[in-house]
């Protein structure tokens, strides 16, 4: 089974990123080999934290909603690109983050949009928005594939500007606190070139489900076979194509056991809800 996971709000909590609920599922997936992937708007940075602390060292990942796709040895195949120092090779099929940053410019200069990159932020101002330490909110800032955005603005507004990003060929998201925006990349795509990358090590072929809260974890939660949408803390409205979908109703680390739990039972066993 591949287990894809959204973090904050899903895995995490969404106030203060808190996973213990969750603790003893990670450890029997663990146990019987089913993989636990996390699929985050995070950075690469703040992953590399965090996968150790959750022990998913030897599971691939996904950060900046699609931007950045992660695979440790036992993922690779011969013509990948070369691993780096850590072990890890890397595909980043969108666009880099100073480019992004230079087309919001410019973009933010033409229409006089009331926009601030999370990027530009002061650490302290990142960190009391976040509720990250100032430390993490460091490693959230590092970005490589994707700008999450601040807008000052009124909803319409932002609208009115979502497009003029579409038009200019970006995407445009939706997380737990922020609008994040990137190039041609979403969860779904990263969520389903794995599961191909999966097939082509020509492993017995896999279940797949997936656990998100978000706006922009509903491309992921519509490219598996089964998926939970965990209760939203953050309150925005979430709609998923999915026959498959199981909605908890509990929040963060609760739901996401409360989902795990709907679709399969102690012993890993998949529960029999079509
Ligand atoms: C941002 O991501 C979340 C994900 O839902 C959001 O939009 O609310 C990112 O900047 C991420 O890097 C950071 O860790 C997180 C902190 O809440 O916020
Ligand atoms: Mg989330
Ligand atoms: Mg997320």
């Amino acid at each position: 089974l591949l287990v894809f996971t959204d973090l904050d709000g899903s895995l995490l909590d969404h106030h203060d990123y808190d996973w213990s609920p969750a603790a003893p599922w990670l450890r029997r997936l663990a146990k019987r080999g089913d993989a636990v992937i996390p699929v985050t708007s995070k950075t690469r940075a703040e992953l590399a934290v965090l996968r150790r602390q959750l022990d998913l060292q030897h599971t691939p990942f996904v950060t900046e909603n699609g931007a950045v796709i992660g695979l440790p040895p036992a993922w690779r195949l011969p013509d990948d690109p070369p691993p780096g120092d850590d072990g890890l090779t890397l595909f980043t099929p969108g666009e880099s983050a100073d480019a992004l940053a230079r087309r919001l410019h410019a973009l933010i200069a033409e229409r006089l949009a009331p926009v601030r990159l999370f990027s530009e932020l002061s650490d302290a101002e990142a960190a009391a928005l976040t509720g990250l330490a100032p430390a993490d909110a460091t490693l959230a800032r590092r970005r490589e594939g994707s700008q999450p955005l601040l807008w000052d603005g009124d909803e319409d507004g932002w609208q009115r500007f979502c497009k003029v990003l579409e038009e200019d060929g970006l995407t445009v998201t939706r997380g737990g606190r922020f609008r994040h925006v990137m190039g041609r990349v979403d969860k779904g795509r990263a969520v389903r070139w794995l599961a191909r990358r999966d097939q082509d090590l020509h492993r017995p072929p896999a279940r797949t489900l997936a656990l998100g809260d978000g706006p922009n974890d509903v491309p992921m939660l519509e490219a598996v076979e089964r998926a939970v949408l965990i209760h939203g803390a953050h309150r925005l409205p979430v709609t998923v194509r999915q026959p498959a979908l199981y909605r908890t109703r509990q929040a963060g680390p609760r739901g996401w056991v409360e989902g795990l739990e709907h679709w399969l039972s102690e012993d890993g066993k998949e529960n029999g809800h079509e």
